[in-house]
């Protein structure tokens, strides 16, 4: 496509080794890495060969630039931003990088004059998917504003081995496959085999005092596991500027290794070797739901002890004491999983370095910061005190120390109030005593942040609301936002060439351009250009959704679109009620007119997550009925697309004209999917809930659908129960005639026990999600969406405003914001 090869350049001249040379030279370099790398013969080479010396000489260019960009850190001594996280939802870099790196030209090029072809080497390459879902994206989202903003940052986690599972559909069912994504190894996972940290765990701890009488932990008798540094490096936006994330991987250690060996005990050595290396083996697959394993505390402390030795590594190169430390070290904890580091940070101040507490401390609070991504309880980590201080037994005795200090601060403030002291603790003093991970972070932090303004809120008032009591200054909002190179320029690239012919290209790096599109909202001639692009898009999704569901849809239909993890807060249920309201409508009242629709899900369920895996065999059930039922025709099909990731999505998203925002209010902490549906041109029809709320102020009321309760309705409701569902069911025969189908086995062959489970749920008093009691607005709601889309010149206008308002929702504001208000930076752009 030329439209995105005269996307503008900043100031900063582009330049790289290819350039003068051009094309020549681009081939040249792929046709060496072919041969001297991977032993083809360039003419015999196929299209993952080709993908692989193309993306290798990508990467030559990245990796000079990214040493430049490293040493103009070292020379301006700047403070560096640390971003750590357990996820990174990369998806593909091929596409990512060309675009960014601004050599669409050259390669096509290149690639045209050696006959292949971009786009189906694109297709050969497997999504890193080292995250479960919105948080992991937010990190990558992250990492390419910080790139492109020029932020002196680094990104930390770990490289799995297996990302997140492969998803099939067998007879309905989600089946789970590992992902082996390093297969035949990536060619942008930078593996520095020598650079290697060790890491403790377990042994004891002895108490001994230093030379001044004060005292000294040593923490002995521990097993060490080697973590070797991957790096991935992250362009940014035809900046020269080139960033990384360094993902840790576990090695045995040497020492281990030999110890076994030499002792003659080959099959012990080999075994340990093998258990030292399971560490980063694979990513824990639940979202929004905290797991108790051993491996996962042991896979967080890894890549934090790592981490830290790389930052005072970096620090120790201009600075002799750590007086300086909070102002050239900034470390966002992404959620509570990297907040072992707290602990981390002060064992290296004290016990390594010999610091006082109260100076460490106050380090440590000027340094961490931490963001908060959910309120629901189930989410929230806490760590047996039994297994922590197994398995990190210096760090446990460091936490009852902040503990100590902290409680003895709580009770100055509310003397005798014992309710505080219990619930603000570090400790659950449960039957199983629980290291409380949120309530670390908060003390250790000097800013706790939400992801939208209304989970913000909602934390200060409910979830943390003692600890704003305490500390009212620490709490702040940061609203999400999504890349717009990856989420517009790159997945919609008919979208951008049209809005770039009209308005230009400055919106890709400052996404409050978009509002010069409102000039041509009502303009006839754009509107059909608009359509025409969306139609396209769909198109290219019914080929998807034919190759992968043997499902024909018609790209003329409504496409109304849910495509997320699937859980019960998200209410994929709520859409399948109202698929099976349309449904019966179509059958007995064939006579009405309807806007035809076509419904799509995609999405995950946690392996271990039974109901929402019921939830998957309910889509396809009703799938499979409406789908094959004659006197249904095109006017409704539904599809579930097997194995969402990045790169679905980014074929999905473009394509969509609804996008299903419909989690009970009060739950889904921000949401990104639903700005990235918007941004592609979608309208919204979502609850008050998370980021929904700041759409709505964006795009207007009048250009988003919004139905059901408010937050604060919902939690009355919760409590009180003053609407019963069992009341609703009986009261409303739509409702009845949806439910009463599916108990009556309509969706499983006349089994009347397989959705008994769901059935139950939703009929029950004590539902937290409250379908029922947001069914009757939802089926509302959608009637008008049918309404308003048979009205296509609304529609379209709607839409267009849609993307012109979207500017708040760049992750380039969000990082600024952080920058700003939470490191310590000053941006200036
Ligand atoms: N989120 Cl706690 C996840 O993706 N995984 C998690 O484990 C937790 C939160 C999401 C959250 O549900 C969304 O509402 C947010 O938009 C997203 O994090 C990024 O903040």
């Amino acid at each position: 496509m030329n439209q995105i090869t005269e996307t503008p350049t900043n100031n900063h001249a582009y330049s790289s080794i290819f350039q003068g040379t051009g094309v020549e030279e681009f081939k040249k370099c792929i046709q060496h890495h072919l041969m001297s790398f991977q032993g083809r013969d360039p003419d015999r080479a196929g299209d993952q060969d080709v993908y692989r010396a193309l993306s290798y000489a990508l990467r030559d260019v990245l990796m000079e630039k990214w040493i430049k960009t490293q040493k103009t850190f070292y020379a301006g001594k700047m403070k560096r931003v640390y971003y750590l996280s357990l996820e990174f939802l990369v998806g593909r870099s091929l596409g990512n990088a060309i675009i960014n790196m601004g050599l669409m030209d050259e390669v096509t090029q290149a690639l045209e004059q050696l006959g292949y072809d971009l786009e189906r080497l694109r297709e050969c390459e497997e999504d890193a998917a080292l995250g479960n879902g919105g948080l992991g994206r937010l990190a990558s989202c992250f990492m390419d504003s910080i790139a492109t903003m020029k932020i002196p940052a680094y990104g930390y986690g770990i490289r799995y081995d297996f990302g997140l599972f492969n998803q099939k559909i067998v007879d309905g069912y989600q089946v789970e496959t590992p992902d082996s994504w390093l297969r035949l190894g990536s060619p942008w996972m930078y593996e520095r085999t020598s650079f290697m940290y060790p890491v403790q765990f377990y042994g004891h701890v002895t108490a001994t005092t230093d030379e001044n009488g004060r005292y000294r932990a040593r923490w002995t008798d521990t097993e060490i596991v080697m973590a070797m540094a991957c790096d991935m490096l992250v362009p940014g936006f035809k900046n020269d500027h080139v960033i990384n994330m360094r993902l840790w991987r576990a090695k045995a250690s040497r020492e281990l290794d030999l110890r076994f060996f030499n002792a003659g005990n080959y099959i012990t050595a080999v075994e340990n070797k093998v258990k030292s290396e399971t560490i980063s083996k694979v990513l824990y697959p639940s979202d929004d739901i905290s797991e108790g394993q051993e491996l996962r505390l042991k896979q967080q402390y890894f890549f934090v002890a790592a981490t830290f030795q790389d930052i005072l590594r970096r620090y120790r190169k201009d600075n002799d004491t750590f007086d300086d430390f909070p102002n050239q070290v900034a470390v966002q904890l992404n959620d509570t999983h990297p907040a072992i580091a707290i602990p981390e940070l002060m064992r290296l101040l004290l016990d390594i370095e010999g610091l006082g507490w109260e100076l460490a401390w106050n380090i440590c609070v000027k340094t961490f910061a931490y963001t908060n991504h959910t309120l629901m309880p189930e989410a929230l980590e806490t760590w047996p005190v039994d297994m922590l201080g197994r398995v990190l037994p210096r760090h446990l005795e460091i936490i009852y120390e902040i503990n100590r200090r902290f409680l003895e601060e709580v009770a100055l403030c509310y003397p005798g109030n014992l309710r505080k002291i219990q619930e603000m603790s570090l400790i659950d003093e449960g039957p199983v005593r629980r290291v409380r991970m949120a309530n670390l972070a908060i003390v250790g932090s000097h800013s706790v942040n939400g992801v939208a303004a209304l989970h913000t809120e909602l934390l200060k008032n409910y979830l943390f609301r003692n600890f704003h009591e305490m500390y009212p200054d620490r709490i702040n909002s940061k609203t999400n936002g999504i890349t717009p190179r990856r989420w517009l320029l790159k997945c919609n690239q008919e979208l951008s060439g049209l809005i770039g012919d009209k308005i230009g290209y400055d919106w890709v790096v400052d996404l409050d351009r978009l509002r010069d599109l409102e000039t041509y909202c009502d303009d006839p001639a754009f509107h059909q250009r608009w359509q025409a692009v969306k139609l396209v898009n769909k198109k290219r999704l019914a080929k998807i959704i034919a190759a992968t569901c043997c499902i024909e849809v018609d790209p003329e239909t409504l496409f109304d679109i849910q495509v997320k993890r699937i859980h019960e807060y998200k209410r994929q249920l709520l859409n399948v009620l109202h698929v099976i309201h349309f449904y019966q409508r179509l059958i007995t009242r064939p006579e009405e007119a309807v806007t035809p629709r076509t419904i799509i899900f995609a999405g995950k369920a946690a392996p271990s997550y039974v109901k929402a895996k019921l939830i998957i065999k309910l889509i396809n059930s009703v799938a499979a009925v409406v789908n094959n039922d004659p006197r249904v025709g095109s006017r409704l099909k539904v599809a579930f697309i097997p194995n969402y990731c990045v790169s679905l999505a980014e074929r999905i998203i473009p394509a969509a004209d609804l996008s299903e925002q419909i989690s009970t209010a009060g739950t889904e902490a921000s949401g990104t999917g639903n700005m990235k549906f918007a941004l592609n041109g979608a309208l919204t029809i979502g609850t008050l809930d998370g980021a929904n709320i700041e759409i709505r102020e964006e795009v207007g009321a009048d250009n988003i659908f919004i139905f059901g309760m408010t937050a604060e309705e919902a939690e009355y409701e919760k409590k009180c129960k003053s609407r019963k569902p069992w009341q609703i069911y009986e009261r409303n025969p739509e409702v009845r005639e949806i439910i009463d189908a599916i108990a009556g086995g309509a969706f499983s062959n006349g089994d009347t026990e397989l959705f008994r489970p769901l059935v139950n749920d939703l009929l029950s008093e004590n539902d937290p999600y409250l379908l029922l009691l947001d069914l009757e607005s939802y089926l509302q709601c959608q009637r008008l969406v049918g309404e308003v889309y048979a009205d296509r010149a609304t529609w379209i206008r709607r839409s267009i405003l849609n993307v012109a308002r979207m500017g708040k929702f760049s992750s380039d504001r969000t990082i600024k914001e952080y920058a700003e208000e939470i490191w310590g930076l000053k941006i200036d752009r």
